[in-house]
C-alpha cells in the first residue's frame, strides 16, 4: 500500500505534526499536555491517525513513528522550558515499543540529550503492552519508572480484565475513557462506573484523568466525583505547537 511509504517518506522530511492538548486540574490550573501526531498527506489531505497508526504498528514502522514523537516532543518541552513554560508532555507509546530492546535506556538518553528533566514526560500506555510478553513489559515499564519517567494508562475501562493490570502496571495516572465520560451527565451506568474508577484508582494511589469532557455539566460531575483532571474540547482541542505556545501563556 503507497500509504506505508509515504508516511516513512513524511517521517523522514520532518512531514508528521505533534498536537497538544491540555489535562487541566478542577482549579483550572494546567497539569501537562498530550502530544497527538497529525499528518496531512499531499494528496489525501488529512489522515486519521487511528488510520496510520494502526499502518505503523502492523508494518513495523512503529519504533521509528516513536522515536519522531519523542524527539519533536522533547525538542518542544526544551523550547518551553527556555520561555519559562515548565509544563510536562505525555506520549502515547504503543505496546511494540515497550517490547523493543532498550526503550527505556533510549527514552533516557534522549531526555539527557534535551537537557529535560525525566519528571517533564509522561508515557501513555494501555493495558494491551501486558499482552505479549508481560515479563519484559513489566520490566521495561520499571526502567522508565526507575528513571524517573511518569507512566499513565490510558483508554482505561476498553481494554480487558483491567484489575489485575491496575496492580501489575507501574502508572501514577490513568485516565478513563471517553466512551465512559461522554454519557456521563445522562447515563447512571456510566457515572456509576466512573464514580467506581476514581475510587478505585484512589485506593490505589493514583490520579484519574477523565478524557473526552466536551461540556460544563461533565465537567461539574466529574469534579464531584473527585476525579483530579480533565481532558477534552471544553477545555481545548489539541493545538499546533505555536497555538498551544499562546494558550499556555494565557492559561499556564
Ligand atoms: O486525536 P486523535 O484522533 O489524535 O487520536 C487518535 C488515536 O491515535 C488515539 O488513540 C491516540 O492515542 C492515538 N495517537 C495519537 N498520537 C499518537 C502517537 O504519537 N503515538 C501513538 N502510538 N498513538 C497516538
Ligand atoms: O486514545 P487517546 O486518548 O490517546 O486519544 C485521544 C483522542 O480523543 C484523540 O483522537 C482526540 O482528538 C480525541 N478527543 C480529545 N478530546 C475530545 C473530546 O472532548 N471529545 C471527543 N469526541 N474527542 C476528543
Ligand atoms: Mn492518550
Ligand atoms: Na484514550
Amino acid at each position: 500500500l503507497g500509504l506505508l511509504g509515504d508516511l516513512r517518506r513524511a517521517l523522514d522530511a520532518g512531514d508528521v505534526e505533534l498536537h497538544y492538548q491540555p489535562k487541566v486540574g478542577f482549579d483550572g490550573r494546567v497539569r501537562g499536555l498530550e502530544a497527538l501526531v497529525r499528518w496531512v498527506h499531499p494528496e489525501r489531505g488529512r489522515v486519521s491517525p487511528d488510520e496510520f497508526i494502526a499502518i505503523a504498528e502492523s508494518s513495523g514502522l512503529m519504533p521509528h513513528l516513536t522515536e519522531y514523537v519523542l524527539e519533536t516532543a522533547l525538542r518542544q518541552v526544551a523550547a518551553w522550558r527556555g520561555k519559562g513554560l515548565m509544563v510536562p508532555v505525555a506520549v502515547n507509546v504503543s505496546p511494540r515499543d515497550v517490547h523493543t530492546p532498550g526503550f527505556a535506556g533510549s527514552v533516557a538518553a534522549r531526555l539527557a540529550r534535551h537537557g529535560v528533566p525525566p519528571s517533564a514526560l509522561q508515557l501513555e500506555i494501555t493495558e494491551h503492552v501486558l499482552l505479549e510478553d508481560p515479563q519484559r513489559a513489566a520490566d521495561t515499564l520499571a526502567g522508565l519508572t526507575g528513571h524517573g519517567v511518569k507512566m499513565s494508562l490510558d483508554d482505561f475501562g476498553t481494554g480487558y480484565s483491567s484489575l489485575v493490570h491496575l496492580r501489575r502496571l507501574p502508572v501514577s495516572e490513568l485516565k478513563i475513557d471517553r466512551s465512559f465520560v461522554a454519557r456521563l451527565a445522562v447515563d447512571n451506568e456510566d457515572a456509576e462506573i466512573v464514580r467506581c474508577t476514581v475510587d478505585l484508582a484512589h485506593s490505589l494511589g493514583l490520579l484519574v484523568v477523565a478524557e473526552g469532557v466536551e461540556d460544563d455539566e461533565t465537567w461539574e460531575r466529574l469534579r464531584d466525583l473527585g476525579c483530579d483532571a480533565v481532558q477534552g474540547w471544553l477545555v481545548a482541542a489539541a493545538m499546533p505547537p505555536d497555538e498551544t505556545t499562546a494558550w499556555l501563556r494565557l492559561r499556564g
